[in-house]
């Protein structure tokens, strides 16, 4: 989608620090981190947020939900994380394209918000 900053990465046209992607889905380094693995998980197809995600196929959704496993794994992150998807103001979503944060590597705090 034109002037969508995550398509713009997914594409390559904004340099990214990729740490997954299958035909599906694409993840890379959060560039303001939060926590010591703080990780993106796209899908290569636009949808604006979570409250959008019936609009993608089944295959892609599969590949996404798969893609925070392995990306868990491949990391390390064996004592745990935190998977986050903000959607809308409320939540404070700053890009419009559907994203999963994975957050590791430390301890979370036990409450959500
Ligand atoms: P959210 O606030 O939930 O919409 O999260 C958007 C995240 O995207 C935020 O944690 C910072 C990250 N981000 C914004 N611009 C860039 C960028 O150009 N590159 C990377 N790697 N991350 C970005």
């Amino acid at each position: 989608m034109e002037n969508c900053l995550f398509c713009k990465i997914i594409a390559g046209d904004i340099p990214s620090a990729k740490v997954y992607e299958d035909e599906f889905c694409y993840a890379f380094r959060d560039i303001n981190p939060q926590a010591p693995t703080h990780i993106l998980v796209v899908p290569k197809q636009h949808v604006a947020s979570i409250a959008e995600i019936s609009a993608l196929p089944a295959d892609t959704l599969c590949a996404l939900m798969g893609a925070i496993g392995k990306i868990a794994a491949q990391e390390g992150l064996s004592n745990g994380f935190r998977v986050v998807s903000n959607c809308g103001p409320d939540a404070c979503q700053s890009v419009p394209h559907l994203h999963f944060h994975i957050l590791g590597g430390r301890q979370m705090a036990d409450q959500m918000a």
